[in-house]
C-alpha cells in the first residue's frame, strides 16, 4: 500500500523526557530528570537527525512549568524558545503536532491540589489560551497525554507525584481533565477554527483490552463529539494471568502487533481521523526494534486498507530517554544517547523505519 504525502511520518518525545533543566511537580516529587537529553539546547541537531531519517512531523509537548513557572505569569523567553523550536522543524519539513499537557505541571499548581482541584481546568485553559495565541503556526494540538496512566499512576497507584493512593481522586481527577479538554475545544472553535485539537490515549491489545481499556473509551464517551481526531499510543498486550516465554521488550511488555489492529478498528466508532501518537520499544540491543515497527505498521495497513482513518505514525521515541519512575534505563530510541557525553547515534533500526517510509510514500 502507498500512502499519500500528507500521512504524516515520525516521532514522539515529550519535554521533561528529553528536554533537561526544568523544575515542575516531578522533579520536585523525586523523579528528577536533571539535564536528561539535553534537547532543549540540542533540538536543531535532533531534528536533523529526523530530517535524515525522512520523517515529515515531529511531536513534542510543551513545558508548562517554563511558560508559568509562577501563577499567572507567563515567561516570554520560554515562549521564544517553542517558537524557535516550531521555525527549526518548520526548516526542516517537520509537520509539528504538539502536545499541551504530557504528565508533569508547575509546583504551583500542583501545590494548589494540582488536578484534583476543581480550578484545574480554568488554570490549564489559561495556559493553553496563552499558548495557542502565541504559537500561531501550529496546526494540530493534543490537550492531554495518556490521562488514564496519569490518573492511575499519580493519584492510584501512586508512583508519580502527587503519589496518593485513592481512586475516587482518581476518577475526581480524569473529570477534570475531560472538562478542561471542553473548555479548550469550544475556545479554539471559536477563535481558531483552523487548528485540529485531539486527546491521546494508551490502549492495549488482546482479549482482555475490553477490561483494560474501558475506562479510555469511557472518556472518549464523554468528550464526544468535541474532538478533531483521536491519538492512539499502543504498545502492548496485558493478560490477567502472565504467559511464559512471550515475546516482550526490556520493559517485559508483550509484544502483540496485531492489537495495534485491534484498538484502531475499537476506535472506529468514535468516527474521527486516529493519529498512532506512539508506538515503540524499550530494546537496549536494538535487535527487535525494526521487526517490531514494520509488523506494527503492517497491521496499521491493514486496518486502512478496511477502511480505518489512519492518518499518521509517530514512533516512541526519537531518542533515548528519562522514562518517569523507571528512570534512563529503557531504551526506547530509534537513536541511542550516551548520557556521560550526551552523544547521539543512529540505531540501524531507525535506518529500517526510513526504509519503509520510502517504500510507503508516493
Ligand atoms: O515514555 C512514555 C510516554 O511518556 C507516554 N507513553 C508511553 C511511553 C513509554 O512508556
Amino acid at each position: 500500500m502507498s500512502l499519500s504525502k500528507s500521512f504524516l511520518w515520525g516521532a514522539a518525545t515529550s519535554a521533561y523526557q528529553v528536554e533537561g533543566g526544568i523544575t515542575n511537580d516531578f522533579s520536585d516529587g523525586g523523579l528528577d530528570a536533571g539535564r536528561a537529553c539535553d534537547h532543549y539546547n540540542r533540538f536543531e541537531k535532533d531534528f536533523d537527525l529526523a530530517r535524515s531519517l525522512d520523517h515529515n512531523a515531529y511531536r513534542f509537548s510543551i513545558e508548562w512549568s517554563r511558560i508559568e513557572p509562577e501563577e499567572g505569569k507567563f515567561n516570554q523567553k520560554e515562549i521564544d524558545h517553542y517558537k524557535k523550536v516550531i521555525a527549526a522543524l518548520r526548516e526542516r519539513g517537520l509537520e509539528p503536532f504538539v502536545t499541551l499537557w504530557h504528565f508533569t505541571n508547575p509546583v504551583w499548581f500542583a501545590r494548589l491540589g494540582g488536578w484534583a482541584n476543581k480550578k484545574a481546568p480554568d488554570f490549564f485553559l489559561r495556559f493553553a489560551k496563552k499558548i495557542v495565541e502565541e504559537l500561531k503556526d501550529v496546526k494540530f494540538w493534543v490537550t492531554f497525554n495518556e490521562p488514564e496512566i496519569y490518573a492511575n499512576h499519580a493519584y492510584f497507584f501512586g508512583v508519580w507525584p502527587p503519589k496518593k493512593k485513592n481512586a475516587p481522586i482518581a476518577r475526581r481527577v480524569l473529570r477534570n481533565f475531560i472538562k478542561a479538554h471542553k473548555l479548550f475545544y469550544h475556545w479554539s472553535k471559536n477563535t481558531r477554527q483552523s487548528i485540529q485539537i485531539g486527546w491521546v490515549t494508551n490502549l492495549s491489545g488482546g482479549p482482555t483490552r475490553w477490561f483494560f481499556n474501558f475506562p479510555n473509551h469511557r472518556s472518549f464517551a464523554a468528550v464526544g463529539s468535541e474532538i478533531d481526531f483521536i491519538g492512539l499510543n499502543y504498545y502492548q498486550r496485558i493478560r490477567f494471568f502472565p504467559g511464559r516465554n512471550l515475546p516482550r521488550s526490556d520493559m517485559g511488555w508483550e509484544i502483540y502487533p496485531k492489537g495495534i489492529y485491534e484498538t484502531i478498528n475499537d476506535l472506529k466508532k468514535c468516527n474521527k481521523p486516529i493519529y498512532i501518537t506512539e508506538n515503540g520499544i524499550a530494546d537496549a540491543s536494538d535487535k527487535r526494534r525494526s521487526d517490531f515497527i514494520k509488523d506494527h505498521i503492517q497491521w496499521v495497513e491493514k486496518a486502512m486498507e478496511e477502511g480505518a482513518d489512519v492518518r499518521g505514525y509517530f514512533y516512541w521515541s526519537l531518542i533515548d530517554n528519562f522514562e518517569w519512575h523507571h528512570g534512563f534505563g529503557p531504551r526506547f530510541g530509534l537513536v541511542e544517547v550516551d548520557y556521560k557525553t550526551l552523544e547521539r547515534k543512529i540505531r540501524p533500526s531507525a535506518q529500517e523505519y526510513a526504509r519503509i517510509i520510502s517504500h510507503m510514500v508516493q
